[in-house]
């Protein structure tokens, strides 16, 4: 019988700005800040759906496909500490009027579908570090990476051997 899996909505970035990040944090961030997130698995999450079964999963993606939200434009110029989860993010001072339409979408859909979805609000951002507890030294204002978005993403999140993968399972566009 095939398994539930543990699934999220999110936006992947460009491998090219994964690179520039990735370099980016190297320079911005002191050495220990945390465990930095691979490259590969930089992403903004949209709503984290938990352990979902096969037949949740195709409903999910039916109502996704049906989705018609506008294309924006992403500036990643904020960042910030959170010391309780011990996360690290880059977020957007100004989260376009786009993006929080598609994850209230997105959250209200999975809700609706028997996916708990988290009271707290919506706060649009990349993960940079994990297990960072200890205070951050952020970067001075005056940074910005900008990124048109143009789809987003359905990903399986999979824990094997002390590591975390994300793999992409199905995306669609923006109109
Ligand atoms: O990379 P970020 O932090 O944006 O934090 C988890 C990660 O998001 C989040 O889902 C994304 C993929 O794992 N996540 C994990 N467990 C969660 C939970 N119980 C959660 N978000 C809300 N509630």
């Amino acid at each position: 019988m095939p398994e539930s899996q543990r699934l999220f909505f999110a936006l992947s970035l460009p491998a090219r700005l994964q690179r520039q990040l990735v370099s980016w944090r190297a320079q911005a961030f002191e050495e220990h800040t945390g465990r930095p997130v691979a490259g590969a698995s930089l992403h903004m999450t949209l709503a984290f759906l938990a352990d979902v079964s096969p037949e949740k999963q195709q409903a999910l993606m039916t109502l996704a496909g049906r989705i018609r939200q506008p294309r924006f434009t992403l500036r990643l110029d904020d960042a910030g500490h959170w010391p309780r989860p011990g996360v690290v993010w880059l977020g957007t001072r100004q989260p376009p009027r786009g993006l929080i339409q598609l994850a209230d979408l997105l959250r209200a859909q999975a809700a609706r579908n028997g996916c708990h979805q988290s009271n707290a609000p919506f706060h649009p951002h990349i993960t940079l570090y994990r297990q960072a507890t200890r205070p951050v030294a952020l970067p001075p204002p005056g940074f910005c990476w900008t990124t048109d978005v143009q789809e987003f993403t359905l990903f399986a999140s999979e824990f094997s051997r002390g590591r975390t993968r994300y793999q992409a399972l199905h995306s669609w566009p923006l109109v």
